[in-house]
């Protein structure tokens, strides 16, 4: 999309939430995320919307990715109290909670999905410390979710870094994103996503990456050509309320959405079971010729040893706050690996 383009539909957006919180009661929720409704965000969207209207006289109003702009624009809504409840990515969320960016120091954390599961659930690091850093930008951090293991699409075939050399390759805004492809070798191209499907169908930029359901469900097969599973990332989602609006809740409603956000994880967790197949399946039927690439271990070492430089990257660019955070996720994935 044109930055034209851009700026119009942000304004369009803009004057439709106005319309719509003029027509909302005041005990109408909106929540805000950054995928469609039958992509992940959007299920578990659902399933909280289910679960408080069901549970209490509030009402929550969703809306998926483009009905209020980009992923930057729903996030300056909710800290500004127009939505209060957003689900915003650590991808985007760097430049605000630089400690965000843990989650992409490559290879930190499984890929295997019940390792992951518990691991989301019972993290110190994500539970009892993260909190306090969405809290100081006014944000109420009320879980983090995996979204499945995340998967190069490019034009030309990957499988080593030397194969990323003069690929633009799309990444969320983030910078430790950047630093990662940088260090595997490519031209790291920081996006909004709005800008990726046409970037890469007029060859601005050559490869993207990202969970298998999100490849499928956007046909990132329809704008790249090979697939190639590297094993160096997890998508990681966080879901956020505005504080203000959160710590304004009597204790009783506080505790109903908490109770709302878990019934909802544990759906997420579930209804993801099988789906990066599924997707996978979905895709090689529309386009039979796509390549599909599992990278072996021997492969894997040189994006490994690139990772190295990253994680510096990261204590460098977040200091004390960052390695603790990083030292006790580390202390987590070890208990779940025991
Ligand atoms: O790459 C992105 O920008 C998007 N990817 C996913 C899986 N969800 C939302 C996000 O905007």
């Amino acid at each position: 999309m044109s930055i034209l383009n851009r700026t119009l539909s942000a304004s369009a957006a803009a004057a439709a939430l106005l319309v719509s919180v003029n027509a909302a009661s005041a005990d109408t929720w909106r929540y805000a995320f950054e995928e469609a409704m039958t992509d992940v965000q959007g299920q578990f969207a659902q399933k909280f919307k289910q679960e408080v209207e069901a549970n209490s006289d509030h009402t929550i109003q969703l809306f998926p990715y483009g009905t209020l702009g980009e992923s930057a624009d729903i996030m300056e809504q909710t800290q500004a109290g127009i939505l209060q409840f957003v689900d915003q990515s650590p991808g985007f969320t760097g430049s605000l909670i630089p400690e965000a960016q843990v989650f992409f120091v490559p290879y930190l954390l499984p890929t295997d999905e019940e390792k992951l599961a518990e691991f989301f659930e019972n993290s110190e690091a994500i539970n009892d410390m993260f909190p306090d850093l969405y809290a100081e930008q006014g944000l109420e951090l009320l879980t983090m979710f995996p979204e499945g293991e995340v998967v190069m699409t490019t034009k030309e075939p990957v499988k080593e870094p030397a194969d990323l050399n003069e690929v633009k390759f799309r990444v969320m805004t983030n910078p430790l994103l950047v630093e990662s492809y940088q260090a595997f070798g490519a031209t790291p191209t920081p996006l909004p996503w709005g800008e990726t499907y046409g970037g890469l169908q007029t060859n601005i930029i050559q490869g993207q990456e990202n969970p298998m359901f999100w490849v499928e469900s956007t046909k990132m097969y329809e704008v790249t050509d090979h697939i190639t599973f590297a094993g160096h990332n997890v998508f990681t989602t966080a879901v956020m309320a505005n504080k203000d609006f959160y710590d304004g809740l009597s204790e009783e409603d506080q505790q109903m959405v908490q109770d709302a956000m878990d019934t909802a994880f544990d759906f997420i967790i579930e209804y993801q079971d099988g789906l990066t197949q599924e997707s996978l399946d979905k895709i090689k039927e529309a386009k039979p010729e796509m390549t599909v690439t599992h990278l072996s271990e021997e492969e894997r070492a040189p994006f490994k040893e690139a990772a190295k430089d990253v994680e510096a990257k990261f204590i460098e660019m977040t200091g004390e706050s960052g390695k603790k955070i990083l030292d006790q996720l580390k202390a987590d994935l070890a208990e779940v690996e025991e």
